[in-house]
C-alpha cells in the first residue's frame, strides 16, 4: 500500500521508508502545509493536523511532531524545535549550552496516522545529550550535536543504526505494531 506522508522535511521520508519497507509499504512524499497550533504538546500539533488534513481530503497518511528537549534549558528548544534550527541552529544552541554542566536532552517525536476511519498516534522518545561541538554529516536537524549515550552523534551512526534507537525509530515501531493489530498492514 501506499501512505503519504505530509512533512517539509525529506529526511522524514527517508527514516519513514526504512522501516516500512519491509511490510510492503511506500512512503510517498507530500510536500504540504497544515497548521502547527502553539502548544507546549506534540500531541496536540498531531491530533489537529490530522483532522485538518482529513477534513480537507487527505486519505491515507502519517505527519510527525517532533523536537529536541534541553534539560538545562527547561525544554527548550522543544516544541520551537523548528524554529530554533532555522533561527539560531546548532551553532546557537551550543552558545547557550557552554560552559553548562547538566548535558541531558530528549528528542521526541509523536507520529499520527490515518488509514481510512482508523486515527492512531505513538510517541517514542530517545533520552540522550548535547555535545560540545558538532560531529559527522549524516542525518538532519540536531543530529550533529546529539549522542544518545556519550559516544557517537546521531548524524555520525548513519541512518540504519540511528533508527534503532532513535525517538522517530521507537514511534515508527509503534505505529507499525498497531497497524498490523488492526490488520491494516
Ligand atoms: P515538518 O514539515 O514535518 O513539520 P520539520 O523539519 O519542520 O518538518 P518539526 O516541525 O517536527 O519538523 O520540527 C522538528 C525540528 O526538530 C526540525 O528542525 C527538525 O530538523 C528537528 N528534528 C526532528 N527530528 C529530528 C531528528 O531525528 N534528528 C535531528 N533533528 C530532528
Amino acid at each position: 500500500m501506499k501512505l503519504n506522508v505530509v512533512t517539509h522535511n525529506p529526511g522524514k521520508v527517508k527514516e519513514f521508508q526504512s522501516k516500512f519497507s519491509e511490510y510492503d509499504v511506500t512512503m510517498v512524499h507530500v510536500n504540504r502545509e497544515y497548521d502547527e497550533i502553539q502548544t507546549a504538546y506534540l500531541e496536540e500539533v498531531v491530533d489537529k493536523g490530522i483532522k485538518q488534513l482529513y477534513a480537507e481530503g487527505l486519505r491515507d497518511f502519517v505527519i510527525d511532531d517532533s523536537g529536541l528537549f534541553i534539560n538545562a534549558l527547561k525544554g527548550f528548544p522543544g516544541v520551537y524545535s523548528a524554529y530554533g534550527q532555522k533561527t539560531v541552529g546548532n551553532k546557537g544552541i551550543l552558545k547557550l549550552m557552554e560552559g553548562v554542566e547538566d548535558r541531558s536532552a530528549q528528542f521526541k517525536c509523536c507520529i499520527g496516522c490515518m488509514i481510512g476511519e482508523e486515527r492512531i498516534i505513538v510517541t517514542g522518545v530517545c533520552p540522550g545529550f548535547i555535545l560540545h561541538e558538532e560531529r559527522g554529516d549524516e542525518g538532519f536537524g540536531y543530529d550533529p550535536i546529539f549522542t544518545p549515550n556519550g559516544e557517537l552523534s546521531f548524524a555520525e551512526m548513519g541512518m540504519a543504526d540511528k533508527n534503532v534507537i532513535s525517538h522517530r525509530g521507537i514511534a515508527t515501531r509503534m505505529l507499525i505494531d498497531e497497524l498490523r493489530k488492526r490488520q491494516l498492514i
